[in-house]
């Protein structure tokens, strides 16, 4: 008999899952409970001759009644009562890259942590594509792994980017290789507790062995206790020390040991990705594309070649000897912290964004020294600019769009500055994803 699942979320992962559930031949309602979503869009994204159903706004109790699983889109919190009613009435609530495991074929490795996670993930992508015939990269990344799973072959290889939100809800989600390279606080208004924000990251381990491999940060102290423990073979990886088996950084070298004895990989400087966490970022890389079976001549010839990703401390343009930078990506506190550590001249900071709960003190003394002018906007601005006034800043100013940011950031910078946007917040409320925000803040840069 046909089943009927459940897709919750009219977004990336909602149509990537819906239109592969469909291909396996399921029944599908597509559900989101924004009633005001266009119907006719939401149709023109299954141009194939199987379309969902289609239910908007409150869930009803018949189609509770009708559905034998859920596959649930990562910004959809479980406390959404809709998603109570359903684990009431005992239907199962599976993530989308849950759903997405259970069709796809091939080997799977999956990166997660709270900052690094895109440019790794990235990054791995680009050693498995210059090695390998048939790879894929998926995930937060952008692509849902649902819109990818089905053309998988047992001879594909894939790299996912897994947020806490996406392993929320997984069961028999099973990669080979798994990675966390660092826990710090994020999504506290989501997950409630940091302990509670770190067992959903650790979960990514879930289902592995003893014949698995996970790649851990040493220099995390969470994940040092995590890994110590851990009944999977770990590969560590540090910025600081040797790490005997793993990779790490002697001096502006980056040693493997992956292969048994020590072996220089590359110099920093012939990166195009800047800064420790960066470095961080390709040390986490090669220990995962190498347990992914890459050879080291392979990596070593990608790692030079992979360039920053977009919105991650991007170089815009300079100006009047202004300096343009562009974090869109730095959506918390700690994110941020780094994107603003890698400037090395003053700058004019734009912050603010989507109130997720963050503590922003640590930031905001990390910027004292280098912020000459922090201009705030979003629903957090009130409550930064309170708190930056009690650590001493007296130069910031409140605005009410990317717009007056940008003008006033542009009339405020002088010769030999920088002008940095990286809001430590998320973008939602004022922006669609944090890439709008960045496009956005990029165009009126360059605008004359
Ligand atoms: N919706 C409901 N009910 C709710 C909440 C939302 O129906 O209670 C609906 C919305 O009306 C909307 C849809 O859900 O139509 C949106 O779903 P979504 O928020 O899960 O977004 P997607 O478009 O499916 O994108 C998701 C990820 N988004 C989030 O996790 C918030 C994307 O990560 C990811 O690239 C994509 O799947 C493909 O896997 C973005 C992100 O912001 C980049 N991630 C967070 C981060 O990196 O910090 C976790």
């Amino acid at each position: 008999m046909e089943r009927t699942i459940l897709v919750a979320g009219g977004g990336i992962s909602g149509v990537g899952a819906a239109r592969m559930l469909l291909e396996t031949g399921a029944r599908v309602i597509l559900y989101d409970s924004d009633e005001k979503l266009e119907r006719e869009a939401l149709r023109a994204k299954f141009p194939g001759p199987t379309k969902p159903e289609f239910e908007l706004g409150e869930l009803s109790d018949e189609t509770i009644g009708r559905v034998s699983a859920c596959v649930i889109s990562p910004g959809i919190p479980m406390k959404a009562p809709f998603v109570r009613r359903l684990r009431e009435a005992g239907v199962p609530v599976w993530s989308e890259i849950e759903a997405a495991f259970r069709h796809a074929k091939g080997r799977l490795s999956a990166i997660t942590g709270t900052n690094g996670k895109t440019t790794t993930t990235a990054l791995v992508g680009q050693i498995l594509k210059d090695y390998y015939r048939s790879s894929f990269v998926v995930g937060n990344i952008g692509t849902a792994y649902t819109a990818e799973a089905l053309k998988m072959t047992e001879a594909s290889v894939t790299v996912a980017e897994v947020s806490s939100f996406q392993l929320e809800n997984i069961d028999t989600f099973h990669p080979e290789v798994s990675a966390i390279l660092n826990i710090t606080p994020d999504h506290m208004d989501r997950h409630g507790s940091m302990d509670e924000y770190t067992r959903v990251k650790e979960l990514v381990t879930k289902n592995q062995t003893e014949q698995d491999i996970c790649v851990l940060n040493y220099e995390d102290e969470v994940l040092r206790a995590f890994g110590e423990g851990l009944p999977v073979q770990v590969l560590w990886f540090s910025g600081k020390r040797r790490v005997p088996g793993g990779v790490y950084l002697e001096g502006t070298t980056i040693v493997s040991e992956l292969s048994g004895g020590r072996e220089p990989v590359i110099e920093v400087k012939e990166l195009q990705i800047l800064g420790v966490h960066n470095y961080e970022n390709a040390m986490a890389a090669v220990a995962v594309s190498y347990a992914m079976g890459v050879p080291m001549d392979v990596i070593r010839k990608t790692l030079p070649e992979f360039k920053p990703v977009e919105h991650r401390i991007e170089f815009v343009t300079e100006k009047n000897q202004v300096a343009y930078y562009n974090d869109s990506k730095g959506t918390n506190p700690d994110a941020a912290i780094q994107g603003i550590r890698a400037m090395e001249r003053p700058t004019v900071l734009i912050a603010g964004g989507y109130d997720k709960g963050s503590d922003y003190r640590e930031w905001l003394l990390a910027c004292k020294d280098r912020v000459k002018k922090l201009i705030l906007l979003g629903a957090t601005a009130e409550k930064i600019a309170e708190e930056a006034r009690g650590l001493g800043f007296t130069d910031l100013c409140v605005v009410s769009s990317m717009e007056e940011a940008v003008k006033l950031a542009k009339a405020e910078a002088e010769p030999g500055d920088a002008v940095l946007l990286s809001p430590a917040c998320a973008s939602w409320g004022m922006f669609r994803n944090y890439e709008e925000r960045g496009r956005i803040f990029k165009e009126l840069v360059r605008k004359e």
